[in-house]
């Protein structure tokens, strides 16, 4: 075999676990945040909103097997709604991120988790979806409520529930490698 057909065989192999991810919530809920912790161990005090969206690279192994994730980082701020949809493409999974802050910020981004939701299944179909709870550090309460968010994705597609903080780095690695590994899983 030349050397040539090893490389393009083995870049054809790791193009086969190269799965596009999409995060979506309202604005500030978090999202870059959570993308950076777990991309770059960092966190950013300061918010810079994202100006239609911005997307990052991961690659881990799974099963023995190299998996290459993109995450696509999606603007939340009602201001970028037109834009949204053409994030959406091609994706094999969303996460939905919303905060548990005690604000009118954690408050709404609940209460959107549905529409959220509905744009994933318009635009994507039926792919598996995560939620996040991020800001768990700024929550003063320790029950989560999820029985709506179960009932709501089927549980076939659901990727699960994972509770965070981009800050303090609580559930991150866990969060986004339960999530790697469950599109992984149903992709393969
Ligand atoms: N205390 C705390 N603050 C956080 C956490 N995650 C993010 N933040 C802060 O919340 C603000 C918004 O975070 P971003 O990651 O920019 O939010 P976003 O969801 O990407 O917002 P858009 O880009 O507008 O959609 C920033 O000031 C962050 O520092 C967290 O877990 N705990
Ligand atoms: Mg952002």
């Amino acid at each position: 075999m030349s050397k040539n057909t090893s490389i393009s065989r083995s870049a054809l192999m790791a193009d086969k676990y190269k799965f596009k991810i999409v995060f979506i919530g309202d604005g500030r809920v978090g999202k870059t945040s959570l993308i950076r912790r777990y991309t770059q161990k960092s966190f950013e005090k300061q918010y810079i909103k994202t100006i239609g969206a911005q997307f990052s690279f991961h690659e881990k192994q799974v099963d023995n097997n190299e998996v290459r994730s993109i995450f696509y980082d999606i603007a939340g701020q009602d201001k970028f709604n037109f834009m949204r949809k053409m994030f959406f493409k091609d994706s094999k999974a969303a996460v939905i991120v919303y905060s548990l802050a005690n604000d009118k910020i954690g408050k709404e981004s609940f209460k959107n988790i549905k529409a959220w939701y509905t744009d994933v299944i318009k635009f994507c179909g039926s792919i598996p979806i995560a939620v996040i709870a991020n800001k768990v550090d700024l929550s003063y309460e320790n029950v989560v409520d999820i029985i709506d968010i179960r009932e709501m994705i089927k549980e076939k597609e659901f990727l699960g529930y994972h509770v965070t903080s981009a800050k303090t780095g609580q559930g991150v690695k866990k969060a986004f490698n339960s999530i790697i590994e469950g599109v992984y899983y149903k992709n393969k």
